[in-house]
């Protein structure tokens, strides 16, 4: 094996990693010593700034195959049949700081980049189809009140509770997170979602609603309570490790695409509102359409420049894509890119993990310079469009594909249209009786009876119980009783009232 030297940033070997330069032995050290001051200022500047939401997470690369044929709803390359397109995932918690635990109690991020032949599409969901909130305006309020309280630094049952109870749109997400699926056992065992409803443009025009839908191959397995607290404390990088070594085995996870389609003229008159981020589509409705397979199969090469600086936008659609009237999208395809520019750099995109792989990569975009630009056209490309000088021009002909819906009506500040089914409460009440097992339903009453046990205000206590018992009556009644101490038969033992908020 050749011998390496160290070297200095400039490339210059040094002449010790050891040994700081010094009058003498034992005499004062040299501020001629640049490699030094080299080594602790690079040292004092390793980190971004964590993510403001999702800071603790992982990811791998992959490759999405498409099996089926699904170009009647999109003309976009990566779901064109047979199309294989590499990828990145990135699996994440949501409210904790880069060094919580993995197995905090949590929906898991579940952010996709596609590096497609038509430039990057990321995809960028979590293992629910649902959110807690309807208005991106909403964002930052209700991710402070999960968060830290402003004295004490420590997180709160009562600051979580008031904020939910205040915002009932939230219950459906709630009962997903309270239930199992808010412990995933492993992020190779968990479903993901686009969540949002997006638009699939086809080769003539017809535009379609969407909603994405990726099944683990895995199954879907869950951890307990118990499990998760003694995790932990044990092992907190516990997913980053199973996704890894699993990946450095050879045993690939993957998970098949779906999509529910929903014709374009439908969304006006459908029973919930289809753009609404707390509901989903019933799948009698719209039934589920296999696309293709997901694999996970490399795993980051460098932690830091893969993972950690990686960028991903619901604003980065390709052709065949586009976002729908969901006020939550919308909020987004802002947030992130500014979000982007902050924590990584004007210039993130041309990170080699950011970077479109298509051939047009950066080639013939008119953004230039900025902070650790390092790439640019020739000096004989113009700066400036539109020009004489054979630069590149936008192409009319593509409007078509990005999407879009007709819209009128006054400026305004209100809740989106309830359509004849939208209520707070209906699909949590569904999700809770027809689709949890007698075991979810009972271990989803347990963690309740924890959490909300955990409230010290008895006003918000009270309005948590009335919160659950507009979910399911029987579920509020059974709540009620343990938080009396009158644990009924069939309910948890008043034992498990009480779990550490975190767990
Ligand atoms: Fe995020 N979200 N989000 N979010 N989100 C971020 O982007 C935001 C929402 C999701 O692995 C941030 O780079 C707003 C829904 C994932 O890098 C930020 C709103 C869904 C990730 C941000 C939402 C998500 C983020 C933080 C309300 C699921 C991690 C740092 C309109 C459908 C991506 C960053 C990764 C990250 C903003 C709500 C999922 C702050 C304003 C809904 C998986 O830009």
């Amino acid at each position: 094996m050749t011998e390496k030297f160290t070297t200095n940033d400039a490339g210059a070997p040094v002449a010790s990693d050891d040994h700081s330069l010094s009058v003498g032995q034992d005499g004062p050290i040299s501020l001629t010593d640049h490699y030094l001051v080299e080594k602790l200022a690079q040292f004092n500047r390793e980190r971004v700034p964590e993510r403001v939401v999702h800071a603790k997470g992982g990811g791998a690369f992959g490759t999405l195959t498409v099996t089926e044929d699904v170009s009647k709803y999109t003309r976009a390359a990566l779901f064109q049949p047979g199309a294989k397109t590499e990828m990145l995932a990135r699996f994440s918690t949501v409210a904790g700081e880069q060094g919580s635990p993995d197995t905090w109690r949590d929906p898991r991020g579940f952010a996709l980049k596609f590096y497609t032949t038509e430039g990057n599409y990321d995809l960028v969901g979590n293992n629910t189809p649902v959110f807690f909130i309807k208005d991106g305006i909403k964002f930052p309020d209700f991710i402070r009140s999960q968060k830290r309280l402003p004295g004490s630094h420590l997180r709160d049952n009562d600051m979580q509770w008031d904020f939910w109870t205040l915002r009932p749109e939230s219950a459906h997400q709630v009962t997903w997170l309270m239930g199992d699926r808010g412990l995933p056992r492993s992020w190779r065992e968990m479903n993901g979602y686009g969540s949002h409803t997006y638009q699939w443009i086809n080769a003539e025009g017809e535009r379609f609603w969407v909603k994405y839908h990726f099944i683990s191959e895995q199954g879907v397995h869950n951890m307990t309570g118990d499990e998760a607290a003694q995790l932990a404390g044990s092992d907190s990088d516990h997913h980053i490790r199973d996704l890894y070594t699993h990946i450095e085995e050879g045993e690939f996870p993957t998970w098949t695409l779906y999509v529910q389609i929903m014709p374009y003229d439908e969304a006006k008159d459908y029973r919930f509102n289809p753009f609404d981020l707390t509901k989903t589509w019933s799948k009698d409705d719209y039934p589920r359409i296999k696309v293709g397979t997901m694999e996970l199969n490399r795993n980051p090469e460098n932690y830091f420049g893969e993972i950690e600086s990686a960028t991903f936008s619901p604003a980065n659609f390709v052709p065949g894509i586009g976002p729908s009237p969901d006020k939550m999208l919308m909020a987004r395809i802002f947030s992130y890119a500014d979000a982007h520019r902050y924590r990584v750099g004007t210039n993130h995109a041309q990170l080699p993990v950011n970077q479109p792989k298509n051939a047009d990569a950066n080639g013939h975009s008119y953004s230039k310079e900025g902070s650790m630009r390092y790439n640019f056209a020739s000096a004989d490309t113009p700066v400036y469009a539109p020009n004489s000088k054979g630069g590149a021009h936008a192409d009319p002909e593509r409007a078509a594909e990005s999407g879009g819906w007709e819209t009128d009506g006054e400026m305004t500040r209100a809740a989106a249209t309830l359509h004849a089914e939208d209520d707070d409460f209906g699909q949590p009440g569904t999700l809770y009786r027809e689709v949890f097992n007698d075991a979810e339903r009972q271990s989803l009453l347990d963690q309740i009876t924890g959490h909300v046990g955990a409230v010290k205000s008895d006003d918000i206590r009270e309005r948590a119980i009335q919160y659950w018992t507009n979910v399911d009556g029987d579920l509020g009644a059974k709540l009620r009783a343990n938080l009396a101490g009158e644990a009924p038969d069939e309910a948890g033992d008043p034992g498990t009232k009480w779990e550490p908020t975190d767990a």
